[in-house]
């Protein structure tokens, strides 16, 4: 398992955050994650043999939350 964090901009709430989480964890191979809408970032927990960070970004990106 791997543990990592990056940024994301253009998260405003609480809803932004469940969003941005959902997205991460619908990922395969995401253990869990936890968005923070005041700092701007992402923390995921991960099989690094299933998936990968950059995976988790682009899923995230495509839900409308660009990467900073
Ligand atoms: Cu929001």
């Amino acid at each position: 398992m791997q543990n990592a964090s990056f940024k994301v901009t253009g998260m405003k709430c609480g809803g932004c955050e469940k969003n941005v989480q959902s997205a991460a964890d619908a990922v395969s191979g995401v253990l869990s994650s936890k968005a923070s809408s005041r700092d701007g970032s992402v923390e995921v927990s991960f099989d690094e043999t299933k998936t990968s960070l950059d995976v988790i970004r682009q899923a995230v990106q495509a839900k409308g939350y660009p990467l900073a």
